[in-house]
């Protein structure tokens, strides 16, 4: 019945704010195939724009020869697409690591899948013909604010051909209903396998242009850093990665988990923008056993995978990782980066089973 001491210090003020604005999908919902609207994770730069969908419209700028200006009910008129898009945030897995650099301190929650209806993005540039000459096009949101003391409305640009893939939409539907104000209303782009920050939300105008792109989020930050000064490589594709459902029952504070003995089923997901997740192994106490794969739906989404334990009384720590099809296996340990991003070092979780 003991009550839990004070804390001094730990997270910051700014971290505890980021991450209540910016809420993760609770690991349980790892169950479901797509997940539910208001499950989904959600990564908010500024404030989230008030939009009326009756007067949005989408400018297409730039190097096109036919420059336009289309409103959201035009855009449903065109052929559509829904695909189901596993989006992972760069940061995901920063939260881990001490020192960590000050940001959303998301643990292992910023993943989810949806499913997204829009139009293909390709559609849309090549009616309005871009040039040759064109070496970026960049996406801007409506959202404004200051990083790294620079006022800038958040934007991302993707190299023409990555523009013109046929998976990348122009998305004004999640799953099956219109966008939620958090996730992008009216409109949004979806850039399947890459990480989270590539699919600008409030989109309001595709501008093509002859240099490469050198705004704040796309220049300077979403690099992987090893050291500081360094130049960095761009976070694009999802590093490989997987998620167990945590099993048994949780301590509300701790949330370390009870398990009840003998056999029982983890189920989890897997994931990988550079290739089909082929390969996932479960282990209790450093013991790898390979887990059984669901069959692979949609190459953009996650893949179901699930192990039988027999759980024995006593401390253990569960873990999971995955392997895809390119080679690429998820490091023991979180891989070392400056900002925390593309941490996909495996999942591991200490529970009790009961005697
Ligand atoms: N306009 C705009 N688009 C944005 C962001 C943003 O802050 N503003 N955040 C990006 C990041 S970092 C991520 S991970 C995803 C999160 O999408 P979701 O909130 O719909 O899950 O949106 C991306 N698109
Ligand atoms: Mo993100």
């Amino acid at each position: 019945m003991a009550r839990r001491p004070p804390i001094v210090g730990r997270f910051t003020r700014e971290e505890v704010g980021l991450a209540t604005r910016n809420s993760g999908m609770p690991l349980e919902a790892l169950r479901y195939d797509v997940t539910p609207a208001g499950l989904h994770y959600l990564l908010i730069h500024f404030d989230i724009p008030y939009a009326d969908p009756a007067g949005w419209r989408l400018h297409v700028t730039g190097l096109v020869e036919q420059p336009a200006s289309i409103d959201v009910e035009d855009l449903k008129k065109l052929p559509s697409r829904t695909l189901r898009v596993t989006l992972e945030c760069a940061g995901n897995g920063r939260g881990q690591g001490t020192p960590r650099y000050p940001s959303v301190p998301w643990l292992e929650e910023g993943v989810s899948t949806a499913e997204w209806t829009g139009v293909p993005l390709a559609e849309i540039l090549h009616r309005a013909r871009i040039r040759n000459s064109a070496r970026d096009v960049v996406f801007h949101g409506t959202d404004r604010g200051f990083d790294r003391g620079i006022e800038h409305n958040f934007a991302r640009s993707l190299p023409p051909a990555e523009a013109l893939r046929d998976e990348v939409l122009l998305a004004y539907a999640m799953n099956g209903a219109p966008l939620l104000p958090q996730h992008g209303a009216p409109l949004r782009l979806i850039v399947p396998r890459w990480y989270g920050m590539a699919s600008v939300k409030w989109l309001q105008r595709i501008e093509a242009i002859d240099r490469p792109f050198d705004g704040v989020q796309q220049a300077s930050s979403y690099h992987f850093r090893r050291a500081p000064g360094d130049q960095g490589e761009p976070c694009r594709l999802m590093r490989v990665n997987s998620l167990m459902v945590p099993p048994g029952i949780p301590d509300f504070y701790s949330r370390r988990r009870t398990v009840e003995p003998g056999a029982s089923e983890i189920y989890g997901r897997a994931w990988s923008g550079a290739a089909p997740v082929e390969r996932v192994e479960f282990s209790v106490d450093g013991a790898w056993q390979e887990a059984e794969l669901e069959a692979q739906g949609p190459l953009s989404a996650w893949r179901g995978w699930r192990v039988q334990w027999n759980a024995r009384p006593g401390e253990r720590q569960l873990a999971c990782r995955a392997t895809d099809a390119a080679g690429n296996v998820q490091p023991l340990e979180p891989p070392v980066d400056l900002s925390g991003f593309g941490n996909n070092g495996i999942q591991r979780i200490p529970v009790t089973v009961r005697g």
